[in-house]
Order: C-alpha cells, then structure tokens, then sequence
C-alpha cells in the first residue's frame, strides 16, 4: 500500500552540529517520515563522531558521499596532500583532528557511501547524489550552470526528480525535458553573495512530501540556531582554523582557496610541520 510521505532532505552539514540539531528538531515537527543525505557530513566544523551518531539515530533510507568527505578519507590514507599547497595543509590538519575523533565503524560507513542512490516514491523514479551522478565536485551544477549541465543530472528519461546538494543555495528548476532539480541547501554552512539573502545562524534543508497519487509539494526551510553556541563548542573542542569558521558562519566568507591567508595560519601555528610529521608517519 502507498503511504503518503515527508521526506528531509539535508545536505552539507558539514560538521555543523548546533545547526543539525536544530534542523533534526524542526522536522519532528513536521511529522517527516524518512530522512536523506546528501553528503559532505563533516570537515570545517567540529563535529565528527557526534554528527555520524545523530545520523544513525534517524536511519537514513538514502545517504551519498560528497567532495569533502572524499577529502577526509585522501587525509587518512595520506594521499592527494601537497605539503606546499596552503589548502591542502589546511584539509590535512583539519582532517587529522576529525579523525581522532571518528569510530572505525565512522570511517568505514564513508567509505561505502554509493556517489549515487535511485529511489521509487509513489511511483515516482527520484535519483539522489551530492553533485553529479558520478561526480561528487566541481562547479557545473552552480545555480548560474548551463542547462546542458543540470540535464547531466539524469541518466535516463526513466528518472522523474533528480536531488543534489553542494552548492549552498536552495534551487529548484527543471531539465530540458521537463524533469524536476531539488536542491535543499546547506545544513551547516549556507551562501550567497547577497547579504539580504543570507543571515547567520540559519540552517537551510528542505522538506519533500510526495503523496500517495505521487505529487510532490517542497517546502525550503531556514531554521534559526544559536551561532554562539556552535562557536563555542568547536573553541572548547580546540578547532584549528577557529577565526575561519567564525568567519564562515558569521559572514558565510570561505577562506578555502585564500592561498595567502592560509599559509600565514599555518606558519603561526606550525600546522605545516605537523601535517609533514603526519604524512612521514606509518
Ligand atoms: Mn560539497
């Protein structure tokens, strides 16, 4: 029998645990029946093996695997890291304090994370991945992509609604031949070049209902949660990089690719030849 169903869909909570608690809160409110995840879990904040239980604790039916925790698991088995790339040093350092934290049951459920999960809902063929179907990074899909990119999104005309994340912005639009693109935004870290467009202390995810006739109503949401709280925690938890994820979450700056800015934390806290010592050790 086909029950009606409300599914949260949330993507790139990115290690945003005050704000996935808040988000959790508010889809018990709205009686949601199932939860989907859209990847990039952690890195950036604290939030490591306290994100992957309240997870677990929702049982998630769909769960892909985004860039960054692609990039979690190149730190762990020490590949991809160039010692002299500012970023990288970043990621690495970042990386290894998760790590410390995360089970080996953490780890290895990342690592089994499909790219890529195909659901029926009521009739409905919906396919759901962090980015592009075989292809967790890039730009293509940024809300200014070529429609010819967001058309990528669909591996056949069987496929009615593609879900992606990545992107930090709320979309919805449609491929050339009519097929429905959700886009739910970001739990832990939303964006937009508009400040009118974006507050601190919002965590974006998006509430798919599709009823028993297979119609499907989106509802975008933006709960509130206390910044302060998350920004505590992660100083008590001794996060590298502190004044950057202030930074992120109060004026949603990304200091990702800020090459110079980068080195000179490195050099003020010796991450450099901690990463080094790291990568040098077996
Ligand atoms: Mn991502």
């Amino acid at each position: 029998m086909l029950t009606h169903k409300k599914i949260a869909l949330l993507s790139d909570i990115h290690g945003n645990m005050t704000a996935l608690k808040a988000v959790i809160n508010d889809s018990r409110t709205e009686d949601v029946t199932d939860y989907w995840v859209l990847g990039d879990v952690i890195m950036q904040g604290y939030g490591a093996s306290d994100v992957f239980d309240k997870l677990y604790s929702l049982n998630p039916a769909v769960w892909v695997r985004g860039n960054w925790d692609d990039l979690l698991l190149s730190v762990m088995k020490k590949e991809d890291i160039d010692i002299n790339d500012p970023t990288d040093v970043y990621i690495a350092k970042l990386g290894m304090t998760l790590l410390a934290d995360l089970t080996d049951k953490n780890i290895q459920d990342l690592k089994n994370l499909p790219l890529n999960q195909i659901k029926n809902v009521n009739g409905l063929n919906i396919s759901i991945g962090h980015h592009l179907p075989n292809k967790n990074y890039g730009r293509e899909l940024a809300t200014v992509g070529q429609q010819e990119a967001f058309d990528k999104l669909f591996q056949s005309e069987e496929i009615d609604v593609a879900i992606y994340g990545h992107i930090h912005h709320q979309l919805m639009r449609y491929s050339s031949s009519d097929q429905l693109i959700i886009n739910p935004g970001s739990v832990g870290y939303p964006f937009s070049s508009r400040s009118k467009l974006r507050r601190e202390g919002r965590a974006q995810y998006a509430v798919l209902e599709i009823d028993t006739e297979g119609m499907i109503q989106v509802h975008f949401k933006q709960i509130k949660y206390d910044v302060q709280d998350e920004l505590n925690y992660s100083k008590n938890s001794q996060l590298p990089y502190q004044a950057l994820y202030e930074e992120q979450l109060i004026h949603g700056i990304s200091r990702t690719h800020d090459k110079t800015f980068l080195e000179k934390v490195n050099d003020a806290y010796h991450y450099t030849e901690e990463v080094k010592k790291y990568l040098n050790k077996h």
